[in-house]
């Protein structure tokens, strides 16, 4: 299939991680309860453009090479300190385009010195666009009908 010249295919995704405190649970080595995730913008789905999505966590946890196969893309776990997360997403063989990877930082504090309450979630969201120039016709046709 051929790619399609002066067509941009734009699709909305948001990026985020969410934390809660985990207040009188809390110990040293854990002390927060979080989830880092990704979907559509407007909350589209996203299975027809996407084949995995791969969160690398920080080496301290087991297993920190976790992969979504489907919806919901996201992982949850517990911990204690705030990192970089490297997203790995990989597109549906049609596509023919080469993986892409987004970095968010997990977020368990709304800033230095200021302390946590077990009453509201630390929230860390970001709006990224995942745009495909050129796209393979096939794909492009198929994820409009969609
Ligand atoms: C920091 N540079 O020092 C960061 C590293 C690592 C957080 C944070 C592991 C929990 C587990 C965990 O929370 N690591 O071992 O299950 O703040």
């Amino acid at each position: 299939s051929r790619r399609l010249r002066d067509t941009e295919l734009v699709v909305p995704v948001v990026v985020g991680t969410c934390a809660w405190w985990l207040g009188k649970k809390a110990n040293d080595s854990v002390t927060h309860r979080w989830t880092v995730y990704m979907r559509g913008a407007n909350g589209e789905d996203l299975s027809h453009i996407i084949a995995k999505v791969t969160f690398e966590l920080h080496h301290t946890f087991t297993n920190p090479h976790r992969v979504c196969l489907q919806a919901p893309y996201e992982v949850t776990e517990q911990g204690w300190g705030e990192f970089d997360i490297n997203i790995t997403l990989t597109f549906t063989p049609d596509a023919r385009e080469k993986d892409v990877s987004i970095l968010h930082r997990l977020k368990l504090y709304e800033g230095e010195g200021i302390p946590n309450t077990t009453k509201k979630p630390v929230m860390s969201e970001v709006y990224e666009e995942l745009v495909f120039s050129e796209p393979v016709e096939s794909f492009y046709r198929r994820v409009l009908a969609e």
